[in-house]
């Protein structure tokens, strides 16, 4: 085999077998065309996942002590910022457009990888430094695009059984990110002359026996040899928007209350959540957390510190005055819910306490030990928004065991995993900031 650059150009009159050579892959539909439709659509639709997710990252406010899923983040943590408490749908509507837009681009990234797999062997593998650069960034774009989809969607299948999934898909993210903003700016200007090159109503006028395939381009996406077409680029445009709105279909519902919420075939969560009042979303029961019903029964205490220290009983936060707020509760898989909350504000056990509102926080702690769910620090805004309750009761009822009773904490605009269920004390501090 020659060397130098008349290897290269051996290489490229060589190809070995099967993938590698050009006539492997015969697709009539397969075109710069094709490829920029799908392209565009992941253009918007990732950098709205980008932005949610980014968001919901802020939302958790891993400056917080405690918040943090993700140590040693460093420069990530770059761009956080107070979250405000309103609106108060704000992260319900951000964390369902992160989720349900993930899982309905899946066909769409299917379909994109699909339209460029010719690049995927070519030959030979580096021709130039340059080119061998390309390949690698597109690599980290591919491999790491598949990574945010697929640890995103484990998640919210397998609810937390992947304990490392926050730092993986917030570095995956940054990765993916790099490579995609490359990606973009590289490929922009060829996608536009690419999508002027043909009509996209022109295309849905066009049936199979007219299809033909687009001119050669010099990325080699269009076959040399082309089948006879199997299916129209309406065809193929049509399969893959319809299997999106199908995978929209069965998963939106898990962000609308009443009847609607059944069509939301794809989220795996239990649909027998309690009965009356009670009966809505759960996320971890008190039995797979380990709560009895004793810990939480007559003996139970509220603890407070602060400057005054002091425990309550369930009787006397009754006692107290009590505030009814609509508030939802989002999780960041996704599922949110809209319910009535009643219970008294945080902002006056603060000022049992002896903290200010608006300038103390506070360390939220749970009956349950250990893991990452039994604890919070909420912010000062959040401490002082008038809407922040210990929640004792929802729809007019005493809570549940499942979702929190004797209290627990539900703040406006905040990630469903900051609503602590199972509260046995508040500690409040000044804030550091
Ligand atoms: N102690 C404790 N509180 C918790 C959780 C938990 O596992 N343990 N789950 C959180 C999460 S992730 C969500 S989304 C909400 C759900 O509240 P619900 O189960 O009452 O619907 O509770 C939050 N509070
Ligand atoms: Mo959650």
């Amino acid at each position: 085999m020659p060397g130098g650059r008349r290897g290269i150009a051996w290489l490229t009159a060589h190809p070995p077998p099967g993938p590698f050579r050009r006539e492997f892959w015969r697709s009539p539909v397969r075109g710069p065309w094709l490829t920029s439709v799908f392209g565009v659509v992941l253009l918007v639709g990732i950098t709205m996942l980008a932005v949610t997710g980014l968001l919901s990252y802020a939302a958790y406010d891993p400056r917080l002590a405690g918040n943090d899923l993700t140590p040693q983040k460093g420069v990530l943590g770059f761009y956080l910022f107070d979250w405000p408490t309103r609106p108060v749908w704000l992260y319900r509507l951000s964390q369902a457009i992160h989720v349900i837009l993930g899982i309905t681009l899946v066909p769409v990234l299917l379909a994109k990888l699909w339209s460029v797999i010719p690049k995927l062997f070519d030959w030979p593998p580096a021709r130039s430094p340059a080119q061998a650069l390309e390949r690698v960034s597109l690599l980290l774009l591919v491999g790491g695009g598949v990574f945010e989809f697929v640890t995103g969607i484990l998640n919210i299948q397998l609810f937390y059984v992947f304990p490392f999934f926050y730092p993986a898909h917030l570095y995956g993210a940054w990765i993916f990110l790099g490579a995609f903003v490359v990606h973009v700016a590289l490929k922009l200007p060829r996608m536009i002359s690419a999508l002027r090159s043909r009509s996209f109503r022109q295309e849905l006028r066009t049936g199979l026996a007219e299809t033909r395939p687009e001119p050669p381009d010099p990325d080699g996406l269009v076959a040399v040899d082309p089948a006879d077409p199997t299916v129209s680029r309406r065809g193929l445009l049509g399969f893959v928007g319809g299997a999106s709105l199908t995978l929209f279909g069965l998963s939106v519902g898990q962000t609308i209350d009443g009847p609607l919420r059944r069509t939301a075939l794809l989220s795996p969560h239990g649909r027998e959540y309690g009965t009356g009042p009670n009966d809505f979303q759960v996320n971890k029961t008190a039995a797979a957390k380990g709560i009895t019903a004793r810990e939480a029964g007559p003996d139970w205490r509220l603890e407070l510190l602060g400057p005054q220290r002091m425990r309550l009983a369930r009787p006397d936060l009754l006692a107290m005055p009590q505030y009814t707020y609509d508030l939802p509760i989002a999780c960041v898989e996704g599922w949110s819910t809209l319910q009535r909350w009643t219970g008294v504000r945080l902002a006056d056990l603060a000022r049992l306490a002896g903290a200010t509102p608006g300038r103390d926080e506070v360390f939220v702690e749970s009956l349950e030990r250990g893991g990452v769910f039994g604890h919070v620090t909420l912010s000062a805004r959040q401490v002082a928004d008038r809407a922040s309750l210990l929640a004792l009761r929802v729809n007019g009822a005493d809570l549940s065991l499942d979702h929190g009773f004797p209290a627990r904490i539900i703040v406006p605009n905040a990630p469903g995993v900051h609503n602590t269920k199972w509260v046995t004390r508040l500690t409040f501090r000044p804030a550091r900031s």
